[in-house]
């Protein structure tokens, strides 16, 4: 029987590519050179192609998925699926599947990791020891986690994975997100209220509109020149002209940023300084975590083609497609 043909809209690492190659046709549109390549790859290939797989930064528009008219699932390799097009994936009967709690425990170590480099300057004294530096004076002073408070913008999966892992540098945790959970953090219903009360807000939403520009001016405004903010969540989720403009006026301490508005583009003007600390969007990349995320993007593959449900389905296409 001939194996099903599925289209990668993303580069596969090696370990990805593999499984993939040994169950399925892949067909590589990332890898095509031009805009006619693409064209005539896509050609050629949607007749037959009813799988697709992206990354959780991927962005695919409505239009790029009615080219593909037999189209049955798209495996995200990631937890954040806010680039594909939900509705229009409803509409087409296509499975949207994603990498849900496998990644929680790196992306939460990456993000306590990312505050503690930011609020004590981890980086800038790397480099002050490498500049020669040291030999002409102490390292400048800087701030502490244990007794503060940190305030996290969506207290899901690994937000509570960074909850407890900043509890256990004894800093008092709050959260802000769309409802009050049953959890002895405190809650806040308001960003603003909250980013006034905490000395380090940390974002881990998924991106899209509904999160869009969440922490924008006013919310730097009010965790003001002692707060940090951290972001592992998606780089829309900030309005990122107004936290360049926030580190260079002082209004707040210092960012530690992962993800970025326009990725791989960083803004220069957040470049060598010592309270900013920026990560090319690394908080799932070990080989362990990426392997895991790699297993299950194939596992929800195989079981769709196998004719069985599949294991992580999106929330929001339950019941509108079939598991
Ligand atoms: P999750 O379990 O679904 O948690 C999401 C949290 O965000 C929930 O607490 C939710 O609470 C809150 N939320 C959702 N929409 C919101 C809104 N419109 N306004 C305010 N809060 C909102 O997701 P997860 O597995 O923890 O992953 C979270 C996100 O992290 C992913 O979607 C992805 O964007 C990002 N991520 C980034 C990386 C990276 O490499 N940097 C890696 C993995 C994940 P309520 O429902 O109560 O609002
Ligand atoms: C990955 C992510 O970097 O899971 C997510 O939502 O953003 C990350 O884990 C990405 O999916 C792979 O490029």
């Amino acid at each position: 029987m001939s194996k099903p043909e599925i289209v990668a809209i993303a580069p596969l690492p090696a370990f990805f590519a593999k499984p993939l190659h040994e169950n399925f046709t892949v067909h590589d549109l990332h890898g095509a050179a031009d805009a006619e390549a693409r064209r005539a790859l896509i050609a050629k290939i949607a007749p037959t192609t009813r799988g697709m797989v992206a990354f959780g930064g991927s962005q695919l528009a409505p239009d790029q998925l009615a080219k593909f008219p037999h189209l049955e699932i798209i495996s995200v390799f990631g937890v954040g699926y806010d680039g594909m097009p939900l509705a229009a994936c409803a509409e087409a009967k296509v499975k949207v599947t994603n990498t849900p709690d496998v990644l929680n425990d790196e992306v939460a170590d990456t993000a306590v990791a990312l505050t503690l480099m930011t609020c004590r300057q981890f980086v800038g004294a790397h480099k002050f020891v490498e500049a020669g530096d040291w030999l002409k004076g102490q390292y400048p002073l800087t701030h502490s986690l244990w007794g503060k408070t940190v305030g996290i913008i969506g207290l899901g999966r690994i937000g509570k994975g960074i909850a407890e892992r900043l509890a256990a540098h004894k800093m008092s945790v709050a959260y802000f997100g769309r409802n009050k959970q049953d959890v002895t953090y405190t809650y806040y219903s308001n960003l603003v209220e909250m980013a006034g009360d905490v000395d380090v807000l940390i974002a881990i939403t998924p991106g899209g509109a509904a999160t869009k520009h969440l922490v924008n001016a006013a919310v730097l405004q009010a965790l003001g020149p002692t707060g940090f903010f951290i972001n592992v969540a998606r780089g829309s989720v900030v309005d990122q002209d107004a936290l360049v403009k926030a580190i260079e006026a002082g209004t707040i301490a210092g960012a530690g940023l992962d993800v970025f508005e326009a990725e791989p583009k960083v803004p220069e003007a957040l470049f060598n300084r010592r309270n900013v600390v920026l990560l090319p969007h690394v908080a799932s990349a070990t080989h362990e975590t990426r392997q895991a995320m790699a297993d299950l993007a194939v596992e929800n593959l195989a079981l769709h083609f196998a004719g069985k449900p599949v294991k992580t389905l999106v929330p929001e296409l339950a019941g509108k497609v079939s598991p």
